[in-house]
């Protein structure tokens, strides 16, 4: 037990060591860092603890491979699974010192897009906070996810420069870096009847790791997070230095500097830049590398490397792990192709989080093979010996068949059909995604692998979302279930027996109201718009995407906006949409959608007609800490996709657990989502999976009937375009145009009668305060399921074969 006594020692100690200060010298900056050595501190210990009973025991350890890690900022977080968070905030109150303002001077790594990066966390948390031996590999990206900022509307980006500062959660660890190799040619050597292959001419580039303790909750376990970045191995150029040529003297330097310089900040659309080759088999290769020689320094034999080893491939992004593992164990451990084959199937799992074609990875094959020549042999003997098992084993005699099944397609290497063959495990992320990818997408595979397919639904840190956002809502459940909770999400479900409990009802209205409040603040603070949260916050807080139909939303308000336009008194319940969300830089539309949101707040939000009925608010830059402070005020979570699109969803997931009404497609988790809270907590409408994939096959659907026999659509959708916002001309015809013109990809049109209808049903729903309290309790008590640590639990019995390992201190 940390006392308030030690802990004062602690961090000054901690001051002088770091800042030369004493307490009434340093300022807050000193105090963080100072505070972040003390927590260093008492994880250090643990840390080694851990890595000694993992190595020890020798148990099955998975690393998981990752181009994307959503952290969020790690300092509350760590003070609380430590169990020092009271007393580190009882220290600083003593000082007149809010421990928030603290929080608050430490970066945010953005080193993810969204969903994928956000999960890898959430499992990383989830296996630390159960004792699993399992660690993550990443890029140590020098700039994350760029920093968004909205000027007259639209998106500006900026670079994100997270490492401006010290970051006090990183160990460098340069004596444990390897060599990734690049280039050159591959050499024949025969030796006697058999030949091995020899890498040469080929350039060298520096992995270096950087380790982020991942601490467990309250268990005594702290795993690791390990980022790689990129140095050259020469400081520069020597011969060009000394003829002068001092440009051409860094260039090499900047070349390999530039790898882990940036994070792409695309999520839905593949482009083939050589760049992010050379990105994701730099995580690859120094990743697949260490898991070797931790094994070998272990005492693990190779041959039994799937005993004790499991390699999860985050999405296809790390693929080439499977060619990499093929190469180490064959040219460096001289295995044959057959044994390494089965290890290293057995080894890697694999899963998809998308069904969009246009985010498929395919790599043309003069790029792969120029870049890597010996993954490139290892993936053509992987397919070759492939097509050869489709014809003589599973007697596959089709064309159509063997392509789609092929590796290798048309000048490019698939990586989903690699990382398919490769690995032995294939997992959707939820159970409508799994059953379209073994039905549809992946029937082929599905077809000769049915054994491999299997359904992992996402879930999410009920510790963040609930315990840690929503302070006040996790202490009225304690103080009705107790804590058994925290540790056993599942057990919220005891929650139901307060449903007609008026003074609960009243309770749970009260802190969603103060968490109105609160967020009400930050949006006067940041916007200067001033919403009233006494009517219903509706939140979409997420990637802007046309699939995620941020556009149906903002149409639906120009509706309502045009309602009280014409009935000035009608009679509604005051509404606040709450929008944020960064578009892809490149993405043209998504970046118009932002616009448009941002041009119908600025007319509404100013009309003093409306009488405030109405307001419209983009936050910009969303982040992990940003959607903490948005997702404990929603009373309606806006989960609209177009069926099929979305793979899962997660935000879906905390906006349940903190007892907002989900208004949803029956997509991704949503279905799960109805199931667990009943069909009487959830508003859903729009199309269903089938419906949609019907219109694809019949190629019937015209969204020009929609707009031109239906009044209400066509006027609404005409103020895009008839100068009624009073923006340039032309300025979202774009949009128009893909709604009239090109086929409204994501049935806007087809789905909007049935969305207006669901918002009418939310908003005469609201007005019964215990039906809306008594819906918000059901959605909090039954959202338990979606903890992520039942989600590892599963991949850990089905996939990996990962075991709790009991903490021991020394
Ligand atoms: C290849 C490149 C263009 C690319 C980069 C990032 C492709 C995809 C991504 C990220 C995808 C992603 O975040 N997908 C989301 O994963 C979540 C976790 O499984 C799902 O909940 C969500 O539905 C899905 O869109």
């Amino acid at each position: 037990m940390l006392t308030k006594e030690t802990l004062k020692k602690e961090i000054e100690e901690a001051l002088y060591s770091t800042a030369g200060k004493s307490f009434a010298e340093s300022d807050l900056t000193d105090k963080y860092y100072a505070l972040g050595n003390v927590v260093r501190k008492h994880t250090g210990k643990i840390w080694s603890e851990t890595g000694k009973n993992q190595r020890a025991s020798k148990a099955k350890t998975v690393y998981y491979f990752s181009m994307e890690y959503l952290t969020g900022k790690f300092m509350e977080k760590n003070l609380e699974y430590l169990g020092i968070y009271e007393v580190v905030k009882d220290f600083f109150e003593d000082h007149d010192i809010c421990l928030g303002d603290l929080f608050d001077i430490e970066a945010e790594p953005g080193l993810g897009n969204g969903g994928l990066g956000r999960l890898a966390v959430a499992f990383l948390d989830s296996l630390s906070s159960m004792s699993m031996p399992g660690h993550g590999y990443g890029l140590r990206y020098e700039k994350g996810l760029f920093k968004q900022s909205i000027e007259n509307g639209y998106q500006k980006e900026e670079p994100q420069n997270w490492l401006k500062e010290q970051n006090i959660w990183e160990f460098k660890r340069p004596s444990e870096a390897v060599e990734v190799r690049y280039g050159g040619g591959i050499q024949v050597i025969p030796i006697g009847k058999k030949f091995t292959f020899r890498h040469v001419d080929y350039s060298i580039v520096k992995a270096v790791p950087y380790d982020t303790p991942f601490i467990g909750y309250k268990n005594h376990n702290v795993n690791t997070l390990r980022l790689w970045s990129a140095e050259s191995t020469e400081d520069l150029n020597l011969k060009e230095f000394s003829k002068g040529n001092l440009c051409g003297a860094f260039n090499k330097i900047d070349e390999v500097k530039s790898i882990c310089q940036v994070l792409y900040p695309d999520d839905s659309y593949y482009d083939g830049k050589r760049l992010r080759l050379k990105q994701e088999y730099f995580l690859v290769s120094a990743g697949v590398q260490d898991v070797v020689r931790k094994s070998v320094n272990n005492g693990i034999p190779l041959e039994e490397l799937h005993k004790y080893t499991a390699i999860h491939i985050n999405d296809t992004h790390p693929a080439m792990a499977v060619p990499e593992l093929m190469r180490i164990l064959m040219d460096e451990y001289y295995m044959e192709w057959e044994q390494a084959w089965k290890i290293t199937v057995k080894t890697c799992a694999f899963t998809n989080h998308t069904l969009l074609e246009e985010a498929m990875e395919k790599w043309d094959i003069s790029l792969y093979r120029d870049l890597l020549p010996r993954i490139w042999q290892i993936t053509e003997e992987i397919n070759n010996r492939f097509l050869a098992e489709l014809r003589n084993v599973h007697r596959i005699t089709s064309a159509e068949a063997m392509d789609k099944l092929s590796i290798i397609h048309q000048n490019t290497v698939r990586m989903v059909n690699l990382s398919i063959v490769g690995s032995h495990s294939i997992n959707g992320v939820a159970k409508l995604h799994s059953d379209l990818l073994k039905e549809r997408e992946l029937r082929h595979f599905y077809n000769i692998y049915p054994q491999k397919f299997n359904n992992k639904t996402n879930g999410i840190i009920h510790r963040h979302w609930l315990l840690s956002a929503n302070k006040n809502l996790a202490d009225l459940t304690e103080d009705l279930i107790g804590p058994g909770f925290k540790t056993n999400p599942i057990q919220m479900r005891e929650l139901l027996k307060h449903s007609n409990d008026k003074q609960v009802l009243d309770r749970i209205m009260e802190i969603k109201h103060e968490n109105k409040k609160n967020l009400s603040k930050y949006i006067y603070d940041t916007t200067g718009i001033k919403t009233n949260p006494h009517g219903i916050f509706d939140i979409q807080a997420k990637r802007i995407h046309e699939y995620k139909r941020q556009l149906m939303n903002i149409l639906h308000v120009m509706y309502l906006y045009d309602k009280l336009k014409t009935n000035p008194n009608m009679d509604m319940v005051p509404r606040t949409f709450i929008f944020a969300g960064k578009a892809a830089p490149g993405y043209y539309i998504a970046k118009e959608i932002i616009k448009l949101i941002n041009t119908v707040a600025r007319v509404v939000n100013s009309d003093l007609t409306i009488k405030d009925k109405l307001k419209i608010v983009f936050l910009e830059d969303y982040s992990v800490s940003l959607a903490t402070k948005m997702i404990p005020a929603a009373d309606v979570s806006e989960q609209i996709s177009t069926a099929t699109k979305e793979a899962s969803g997660t935000s879906n997931m905390k906006y349940m657990m903190n007892g907002a009404i989900t208004l949803a497609t029956l997509d991704g988790a949503n279905i799960e989502i109805m199931k667990e809270v009943g069909e009487n907590n959830i508003v859903v409408f729009g199309l269903k999976d089938y419906e949609v994939y019907d219109f694809y096959q019949r190629g019937n659907y015209d969204p020009q009937s929609l707009y031109f026999g239906n009044p209400v659509i066509k006027e609404t959708i005409d103020k895009l375009v008839n100068g009624y916002f009073r923006v340039p001309y032309g300025e979202f015809q774009p949009i128009y145009d893909s709604l009239v013109k090109y086929g409204d990809r994501y049935f806007i049109l087809k789905d909007f009668e049935s969305y207006m209808q669901a918002q009418r049903k939310i908003g005469n729903m609201y007005r019964n305060k215990y039906q809306w309290a008594e819906m918000s309790l059901s959605n909090t008590a039954c959202s338990g399921a979606f903890s992520s640590d039942y989600t590892i639990g599963r991949y850990a019995n089905e996939i990996w074969g990962v075991k709790t390992l009991t903490p021991r201190k020394d």
